[in-house]
This record gives structure tokens, C-alpha cells and sequence, in this order.
């Protein structure tokens, strides 16, 4: 039992400051013993150097068509990527602390590198699957996803010169649990390409316990559940009474014990080999929201990692 934290101090796929500090909450939080005291082997060298970024960011990264600070976005994505799939080829589990969920294309990039038949499981308000050419925001956390699928409108520059020209995931290889606010562009992404999405009209329908059967199900073709899981959590996909200090709150969210259950019924499994916890922004709100919230992230961590309630 071994993993490495990847504390990712980066807000650019959306407009609001102090996801960048994220990451550092969390672990001031006490995370790491935390892990410790339920058995992990837990690496922490100190969170990631974009310095890259802080170049672009004085020098300043114009919009490409709608994207929003593109090379920024690009040139972190593909850092996080190396560092993921670097950690998870030596048998070390990536935890990556967002920052934003942009940073997903850079973490689901490098589990996908160490264990290329790993399923993605999308925890978020959000589809997160908008392309370069249905965002209507131009934020690049909206977009991770297309790329991870290669749609089309993908193929493009920054991102095009270091993905694979071949789409890294299947679109059968996804589901979602949480979703309830899609854009319209999205929602005929998900339609035409058959995408599996339990949203909360589905988690109120079957419950929190057949969602996730189902979605563990789907990933392994109704077949012994065994394919190796890459989590997303977005911590948005909570309710906004739940976890308060994020960038783009949606009221009718999941739970507090729907959000555990996941991650418990997860760890189960056994077939975890990466979680990204994202989007916990402590700068929004009250402070006590900021501390709920940050606190909440860390018991979503420990019960994908094994923290069980008896
Ligand atoms: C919206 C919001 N779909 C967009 N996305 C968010 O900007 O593409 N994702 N908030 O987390
Ligand atoms: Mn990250
Ligand atoms: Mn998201
Ligand atoms: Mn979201």
C-alpha cells in the first residue's frame, strides 16, 4: 500500500482565484498522517512546480478560438501526466489535489499510460465534455473529458502536439455519477456517443448502492467487476450544504454520505489505481465553509482509501 501525492496548485481551466491553493489546505489538513494511520505508504515531496506557467502567465497565453489560457493548461496537463504515470508505473497510487478539473486530462493521461485498460469513473455536478467548439465559457476545466475521448474539435493545437493522435479512451470506458447541470452541446455528446451518466435524477430513482453497481457493471461489460479504476471526484458533485467552497456550485448535489458511499464502494473493489480530488476552492465562502469543505475532501480520500465505518 503505497501512493504519492500530487498536489497540482493551478486555477487556469476556470476564472476563479484560490483553487490554486487547494492542495496545500488539504494537506495542512493533516491528510498525509491521516493516509499514514490507514496503513499507507504515503510519498510527499512537496506539491508540483509549474514554473512553466508562471512564464506563460507574465508573458501572457491569448485564447485559442474559445479555449481560455491554452498553452498554460497544456503545458500543466502534460506535466501532471508524466508525473502520474511516472508514480503509477513504479506501483505507487497517484492521489493528485486539484486545483481545477482541467487537471484531470493530465492525471487520466498518465493512469492511462501505466494501465491502459483502466476505466474512468467522473464524480461532478458537470460533464466536463464540452470540446474546443461547444464550451460556452472557454473554460478548459469544462473540457477534459473530449479530449481524454478524442472528439472531434480535439485535434488542436497546444494539446495536439504531445496526446496521442489515437483517442486514450474508449467512450464505453466512462461513466458519470452526480451530473445535473449539462450544457447543450454536452448533452448531445453524451447522447450520440452512448456515454453511461447516472445523474441525480437517477441517484434519487435507484439510490447511491445500485448507481454505483450499475456504473461498476457498465465499465466491466457486465462481466467480473476487475478492470482497474481511475476515480475523478469533483467536489462538486456535492451538494452546495455540503461542501460549500468550490467554483461553480449546483444545488440538488449528492450527499454526504452519498459521496462516501462511492468512494467506499470503490475501494471495495480493489481496483483502484488513482483518485484526483478537485475543485475545493478555500477561498470561497466563510471560513468555516472553507474548512468544512477542505475536511470533506480529506474524508473522501480516506474512504476510497480504506477508512471504513466498522
Ligand atoms: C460549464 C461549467 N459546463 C463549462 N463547467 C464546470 O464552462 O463548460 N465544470 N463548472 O466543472
Ligand atoms: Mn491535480
Ligand atoms: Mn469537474
Ligand atoms: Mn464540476
Amino acid at each position: 500500500k503505497a501512493l504519492s501525492i500530487v498536489g497540482c496548485p493551478f486555477s487556469g481551466g476556470q476564472k476563479r482565484a484560490g483553487v490554486d491553493s487547494g492542495p496545500n489546505s488539504l494537506v495542512d489538513a493533516g491528510l498525509i498522517q491521516q493516509l499514514e494511520d490507514l496503513g499507507w505508504n504515503v510519498d510527499f515531496g512537496g506539491h508540483q512546480q509549474f514554473e512553466e506557467v508562471n512564464k506563460l502567465l507574465r508573458d501572457g497565453d491569448p485564447d485559442i478560438g474559445n479555449m481560455k489560457n491554452p498553452r498554460t493548461v497544456s503545458e500543466v496537463t502534460r506535466q501532471v501526466a508524466e508525473t502520474v504515470s511516472a508514480y503509477a508505473k513504479k506501483g505507487r497510487l497517484p492521489l493528485t489535489l486539484g486545483g481545477d478539473h482541467s487537471l484531470a486530462l493530465g492525471t487520466v493521461s498518465g493512469s492511462l499510460r501505466a494501465h491502459p485498460d483502466a476505466a474512468l469513473i467522473w464524480i461532478d455536478a458537470h460533464a466536463d465534455i464540452n470540446t474546443p467548439a461547444t464550451t460556452p465559457s472557454g473554460n478548459l476545466h469544462g473540457c477534459p473529458v473530449s479530449f481524454l475521448l478524442g472528439l472531434p474539435g480535439t485535434d488542436v493545437e497546444p494539446f495536439k502536439s504531445w496526446l496521442p493522435a489515437s483517442p486514450l479512451l474508449k467512450s464505453d470506458s466512462l461513466v458519470y455519477i452526480g451530473l445535473r447541470d449539462i450544457d447543450s452541446g454536452e448533452r448531445k455528446i453524451l447522447r450520440e456517443n452512448g456515454i453511461k451518466a447516472f445523474s441525480m435524477h437517477e441517484v434519487d430513482k435507484y439510490g447511491i448502492g445500485k448507481v454505483v453497481e450499475l456504473a461498476l457493471e457498465h465499465v466491466n461489460k457486465g462481466k467480473e467487476i476487475k478492470r482497474p479504476i481511475h476515480l475523478s471526484f469533483d467536489v462538486d458533485a456535492l451538494d452546495p450544504s455540503v461542501a460549500p467552497s468550490t467554483g461553480t456550485p449546483v444545488r440538488g448535489g449528492l450527499t454526504f454520505r452519498e459521496g462516501h458511499y462511492i468512494c467506499e464502494a470503490l475501494y471495495e473493489t480493489g481496483c483502484l489505481v488513482a483518485m484526483d480530488l478537485m475543485e475545493v476552492n478555500p477561498s470561497l465562502m466563510q471560513k468555516r465553509d472553507a474548512e468544512q469543505t477542505i475536511a470533506i475532501g480529506c474524508s473522501l480520500i480516506r474512504s476510497a482509501l480504506g477508512e471504513t465505518l466498522l
